[in-house]
C-alpha cells in the first residue's frame, strides 16, 4: 500500500497483471509498453477494479535507453519515488530456428528487448530504488534452465538475465533484486510458442511478484524463484 510501482511491458499478459495487482493493492502504477492506446485500456481496465488507483501511462520502447530513462523520470516526477521496479517486457519469436539458418538481427532482435531493455531499465530505475531500499524484479523464465532446439535466443537471453540480476543485488546491496521465472503461461507470448504446454495463469506470475515484494521474503535477493507457487487470493493483500 502507499508504494510507487513501475513495470515495463504492461500493455498486456503477465505485466497487465502485475500492475492490476498492485493497483489492487493501493499502489500507485506506472504502466510502460510501446502503445499508448493500448496502455490507456489497461488504465481502464485497472481504474475498473481499483477506481481510486494512481495510474501513469508512458509509452516507452525498452530498447531505448532515453525513453527508459524519460518514463522513470515521469514516475518520479509524478509520484517523488520509486519502490519496485518489474522489469517484465519480453519477445520469443513462435517459431525459433536453429543458429546455422537464423537471421542474425531477427535473433539479436530477442537480447534486445529482454537483456539490453532490462539493462536499460535497471540503470533507469537503481538511483531511485536504492534511495528507497526497493524492489528490482525481472522477469525471467523456467526456460532458461533448458537447452530446448532452436531456443538460443530466447533461453541465452534469459540465462543472461539470472546473472544480470546478481550483479544488480552484487552492486545495489540496498536493493532487493529477484528474477522471477514463470512456467508455461496462458499469454499472447505463451500461446504462440508451440513448445510450451500453457499450464499457468498470468496472475500466478503476479501473486509471485507481489509476495516477493511484501517484505516476506527477502531473504532470495540475487537469486531466481519459480512462479509456479500456489499463493492464491491471500497474497493480494499485503
Ligand atoms: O508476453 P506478452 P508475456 N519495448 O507477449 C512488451 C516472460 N515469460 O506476458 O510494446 C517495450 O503477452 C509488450 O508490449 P507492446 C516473457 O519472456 C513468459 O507472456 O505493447 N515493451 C507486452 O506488454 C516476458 O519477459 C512466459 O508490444 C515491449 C509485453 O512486453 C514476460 O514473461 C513464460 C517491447 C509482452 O507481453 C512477459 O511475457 C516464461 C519493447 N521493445 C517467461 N517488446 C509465457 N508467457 O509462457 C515487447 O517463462 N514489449
Amino acid at each position: 500500500k502507499g508504494k510507487v510501482v513501475f513495470v515495463t511491458g504492461a500493455s498486456r499478459g503477465i505485466g497487465k497483471e502485475i500492475a492490476t495487482f498492485y493497483a489492487q493493492a493501493g499502489a500507485s502504477v506506472v504502466l510502460t509498453a510501446r502503445n499508448q492506446a493500448t496502455l490507456d485500456d489497461v488504465r481502464a481496465s485497472i481504474l475498473s477494479l481499483a477506481p481510486a488507483a494512481e495510474v501513469l501511462t508512458v509509452p516507452v520502447d525498452v530498447t531505448q535507453p532515453e525513453q527508459v530513462q524519460g518514463a522513470v523520470k515521469a514516475a518520479v516526477d509524478r509520484f517523488g519515488r520509486l519502490d519496485i521496479c518489474v522489469s517484465n517486457a519480453g519477445l520469443v519469436y513462435p517459431a525459433d530456428r536453429p543458429i546455422a539458418k537464423e537471421d542474425a538481427d531477427r535473433w539479436w532482435k530477442v537480447m534486445e528487448v529482454n537483456l539490453r531493455g532490462t539493462f536499460n531499465t535497471a540503470q533507469s530505475a537503481l538511483p531511485h530504488l536504492s534511495e528507497t531500499k526497493g524492489y528490482f524484479i525481472a522477469i525471467g523464465s523456467a526456460a532458461a534452465q533448458y537447452l530446448l532446439p532452436n531456443g538460443s535466443a530466447y533461453i541465452l537471453s534469459k540465462h543472461a538475465l539470472n546473472r544480470f540480476v546478481e550483479f544488480v543485488a552484487l552492486e545495489n546491496p540496498s536493493v532487493k533484486a529477484m528474477s522471477v521465472h514463470p512456467g508455461a503461461v496462458m499469454t499472447a507470448l505463451g500461446m504462440e510458442n508451440p513448445q510450451f504446454s500453457h499450464e499457468d495463469t498470468a496472475q500466478l506470475s503476479a501473486a509471485t511478484v507481489l509476495y516477493l515484494t511484501s517484505g516476506k521474503a527477502d531473504w532470495f535477493s540475487g537469486r531466481y524463484v519459480s512462479a509456479n507457487w500456489d499463493l492464491g487470493e491471500v497474497e493480494r493483500d499485503w
